[in-house]
């Protein structure tokens, strides 16, 4: 990589920041140049055969994959367009990218002469409803058929004798598969509805009743299977409802002209046993959930989702001849049976609706491809282990990877038309376009050695494409033997093939979270089937998608910019940070204007305050650090040099911003108020001026490289300055000014509340208005003892270290009762004083872990409250403040006629109690 972008021109042309940031000056190069990134452009390439080197380096890679058998020809059910008319794979798609095709078992019900008028034309053809199911092994139970009353349906010739009832949409997708007179045409000999169908008598396949006909259901959806659906009320809690319906109610069959004995005499059949629900689990549910009509869509598809899990993997056959088997088993014998003996067909369709980008709606079609064998199962292993090695960065894209290896089946890698590499041993087709940039990423290793920065590939003065046979690849790439026959010299071989080892194998990785399910998960594979493992790659960063202002980026509603008009807007630092501060992982990540200005301002800001800072070094404090809140400063540096550190390791850079700019800039404002307008000491501002350059550097460069070199006066650039040092971060040190804070913010809002008369009404409490409170007492306890002491003795105890887990409540409470202060008679008194401070602890220690148990802090409370009492004074404006040990018997009567507070709310470890006296108050107490 080039590193950094911008010349030492362009940087010294940024004399003053803040006009830089507003009016960014538009400089001669690229937007992304102007963006401040740091790109290696000669690595930029086209794919496709437009690019003779690319190409060469793709015919390998399929001949790589083929003579592993990773590329085999095969007829699949594949996702199709038919417009296109050949297979549509994701980034052809307009909507439904991911979508599989589904596979149902089409069921022959065959329609029983003499046939009613409207089938005039099917005369001396097999007539048959074709009903798509997912449960074959159910058909024994069949009690009618379903159609949706108004649905559109059609005859459709399936071959010269068969005739199938079915949508339209259905016929097109079987047309597809096979299973149509015209291939690829439906043709349709008479148009149908719903009501049509309504009463005719049927013969099914398995049916242990002779004959059943077909009645209405209003759930039923045409965009799905073929819109004719068997019903089997024993299983299935649509059916059931459906028919109970029309058993029970008088009028609905008038309406859709059903006649009694097309219904009353068909019961239900038992013919599964269900571990929970028995024998009728359809009926035994629909009791169980109160469903009353088939309307109630909610809950039937609870009942649904509950039923079918338990009826498929744990159901056993109880009717048929399988009876006795359990219903997994059974289920591809049936369906087996059926398809053998022509009683059934299988048919596919797209899962979802699938768009292509021409705007044709797709099918499931059975073509003889090309195929990648994903999912294949000892390379999937393969794929799986790389997976486990390498980092993702975060849990949920760990989940998305491993659901995507747990689907992803074989990938048709070629296609008819378009762009892209032919097939090497098949020129008649094309590399699809996934499938050519699999392992590219080698690719770019070498690309500027080849195509000397030239995009298409044009420039073949270097090495001229037909030289790259096979074996130089393999010398490049796979350790492979010097290619005997290569006319390019050795030396330039060798330099290849060290760029290729010196990047490979790939560190990252950074994409969006929607290519997880492809291009991500084939980049695994592919690598996998082609490289050795230490070649495989090391990580993936997955994020999401950017909104703009919280809502989604759109052009159409005008809540739409382009990087250059943001740069034109704020600046590129400003974006930069915003974009930083936009969100990490692969939530959706939001970009604020709000938080882009705000940026223009802070960095102002911190650039005005170095200024002053610089002009007055003089009137700061020289020599080496050494007070307490010199301490501080020092240690909140190495806290924010670490934390970024790793924080831009993890490329969190949301996180990165915290600890690097806001936290650091918090730590410093802190510094200041400790010190007022003096007192600073020299060399520590200095090191945070430096420090804080160097941290922001690579969110905001123009702004920090500005700062280096003409504010610090630093030679080069902050980028090549390197990381800085830091001493091991003391958290001791950190917790104890986090006390010392929260200590003075409690104080604070104690004397204002104490001074306006406490939390009770008429409260003796109250400090007289003639005089203002000029004293605090401190009451400090530094360790738990006594009650609190027993319950974190027991807490201890039952918290498994290695799990970060406590033992369940009972037990925690058993413990309680058999300990010294659960002996001393009312338990439930105890109870009702431990249980909070043992259900608080808990949750402490959940947040901040164990260490919530110790009895003590660790660090002295009172030495740190003492150290500070100058500016525990200056915070809470008040000239004398007292800390005083809780233990101390006499400390309790310097409160006076407060004393009472000490007992509403007496101190604990870590939370000291404030008293404010006036000066009589004091006057009393003594
Ligand atoms: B199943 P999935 Cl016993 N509209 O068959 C509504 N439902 C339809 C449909 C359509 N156009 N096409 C098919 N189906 C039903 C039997 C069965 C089914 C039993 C138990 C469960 C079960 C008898 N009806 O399906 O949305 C068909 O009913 C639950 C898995 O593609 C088909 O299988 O998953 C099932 O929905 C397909 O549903």
């Amino acid at each position: 990589m080039r590193g950094y972008s911008l010349t030492d021109e362009e940087i010294a042309t940024f004399q003053d920041p803040v006009q830089w940031l507003r009016f960014f000056p538009p400089l001669a190069v690229e937007d992304l140049k102007a963006f401040g990134l740091g790109v290696d452009w000669r690595r930029s390439f086209i794919t496709t055969d437009i690019n003779p080197f690319f190409d060469k380096f793709v015919r390998w890679q399929m001949r790589k994959l083929k003579e592993y058998g990773k590329i085999v020809k095969d007829l699949r059910y594949t996702i199709y367009s038919p417009l296109y008319g050949q297979p549509c794979a994701d980034h052809d798609r307009a909507s439904g990218k991911g979508v599989i095709p589904q596979e149902y078992t089409l069921i022959k019900m065959e329609v029983v002469p003499p046939f009613p008028d409207k089938f005039e034309n099917l005369k001396g053809k097999k007539v048959f409803l074709a009903a798509a199911t997912l449960r074959p092994e159910t058909m024994y139970g069949q009690t009618n058929a379903w159609v949706l009353p108004d649905g559109k349906y059609g005859a459709f010739e399936i071959n010269e004798s068969d005739v199938f009832i079915l949508t339209e949409r259905a016929a097109r997708n079987l047309a597809y598969q096979g299973l149509s007179r015209v291939p690829e045409k439906p043709t349709c000999l008479v148009e149908l509805t719903g009501e049509d169908l309504i009463g005719l008598p049927l013969r099914s396949p398995l049916s242990f009743n002779e004959i059943i006909y077909c009645l209405p259901m209003l759930s039923v959806l045409t965009d799905k299977g073929t819109g004719i659906v068997t019903s089997v009320p024993s299983d299935s809690p649509d059916d059931f409802m459906a028919l109970q319906d029309l058993k029970s109610k008088a009028p609905f069959r008038v309406k859709f002209g059903v006649k009694d004995e097309w219904v009353l005499p068909f019961e239900v059949i038992p013919i599964i046993n269900h571990p929970e629900f028995g024998d009728k689990s359809a009926e035994k549910i629909r009791t169980d959930m109160k469903i009353k009509s088939q309307n109630e869509r909610e809950k039937l598809d609870a009942a649904k989702k509950v039923i079918y899990k338990g009826g498929f993997y744990e159901g056993t056959m109880i009717a048929g001849e399988h009876a006795g088997t359990r219903v997994q088993d059974a289920k591809s014998l049936i369906r087996a049976k059926l398809l053998e003996d022509k009683l059934a067909v299988v048919y596919s369709e797209p899962k979802k609706k699938v768009m292509s980008r021409s705007g044709d709606e797709c099918v499931v079609a059975l073509t003889d491809q090309w195929y990648l064998t994903y999912g294949e199962s000892s390379w999937k292993k393969y794929a799986e282990e790389c997976l486990q090695k390498m980092n993702l960065y975060s849990d949920k894209t760990r989940d998305r990877f491993e659901y995507t290896l747990s689907w992803l089946n074989p990938w048709a890698c070629s296609r008819s038309f378009g762009l892209g590499t032919r097939i090497p041993w098949d020129e008649e087709f094309l590399v699809e376009s996934l499938s050519d940039s699999t392992i590219y990423m080698a690719y770019y290793t070498v690309c500027h050695l080849l195509q000397k920065g030239e995009l298409f590939g044009a420039d073949t003065s270097s090495v001229k494409p037909e030289q790259l046979t096979d074996d130089v690849w393999d010398y490049l790439f796979l350790e492979g033997r010097e290619p005997k026959h290569s006319d390019i010299s050795l030396d330039l071989l060798k330099k290849l093939r060290k760029e290729f080892e010196y990047w490979y194998p790939l560190d990252l990785r950074v994409s969006g979270k929607d290519l997880i399910q492809n291009h991500l998960t084939f980049c695994i594979y592919n690598h996998t089937a082609i490289f050795p493992e230490k070649h495989w790659p090391r990580g993936f960063r997955c994020n999401g998608h950017i909104m703009l202002n919280s809502e989604k980026m759109s052009k159409s509603t005008g809540n739409f910019r382009t990087l250059k008009q943001a740069i034109e807007e704020f600046s590129a630092d400003a974006v930069r940070f915003a974009l930083a501060d936009a969100g990490d992982g692969m939530d959706d990540a939001n970009f604020e204007f709000a938080t882009a200005n705000a940026a223009i301002l802070l960095l102002t800001k911190e650039r005005i305050w170095m200024e002053e800072v610089l002009a007055a070094e003089s009137s700061l404090r020289v020599g080496p650090p050494s007070t307490y809140a010199d301490r501080v400063f020092a240690n909140e540096m190495n806290f924010a040099i670490k934390m970024t550190e790793k924080n831009y390791g993890d490329y969190m850079f949301r996180k990165a911003l915290k600890s690097g700019f806001y936290d650091l800039q918090a730590a410093r404002d802190e510094y200041r108020v400790f010190y007022g307008s003096s007192g600073m000491n020299r060399d520590l501002l200095w090191r945070f001026m430096d420090i804080q350059t160097r941290l922001i550097a690579p969110i905001c460069p123009h702004y920090s490289e500005y700062v280096w070199r003409k504010l610090l006066n630093e030679e080069g650039f902050v980028i090549k300055a390197g990381w800085p040092e830091a001493e091991n971060p003391d958290l001791t040190l950190q917790k104890a000014n986090r006390y010392l804070q929260d200590s003075i913010t409690n104080f604070r809002k104690n004397l204002t509340k104490q001074s306006s008369g406490g939390s009770k009404k008429g409260s003796n409490n109250k400090v007289t208005t003639h005089s203002k409170p000029t004293i605090c007492l401190v009451y400090v306890n530094e360790q738990y003892d006594g009650w609190r002491k027993e319950c974190l003795n027991i807490l201890r105890d039952k918290f498994d270290s290695a799990n970060s887990k406590f033992a369940p409540d009972k037990e925690i409470l058993q413990a309680l009762l058999e300990s010294a202060i659960g002996q001393e008679g009312d338990f439930k008194k105890t109870q009702k004083l431990c249980m909070p401070f043992l259900s608080f602890k808990k949750d402490e220690v959940m947040q901040l872990g164990v260490q919530a148990l110790d009895l003590k802090l660790p660090f002295g409370e009172i030495e740190v409250l003492k150290e500070n009492l100058e500016l525990i004074k200056r915070q809470i404006g008040l000239e004398q403040v007292e800390v005083l040990s809780a233990a101390d018997p006499d400390a309790a009567i310097k409160a006076g006629r407060y004393a009472s507070l000490l007992k509403q709310s007496p101190p604990s470890p870590g939370s000291p109690t404030s008293i404010f006296l006036t000066k009589e108050d004091a006057i009393e107490g003594l």
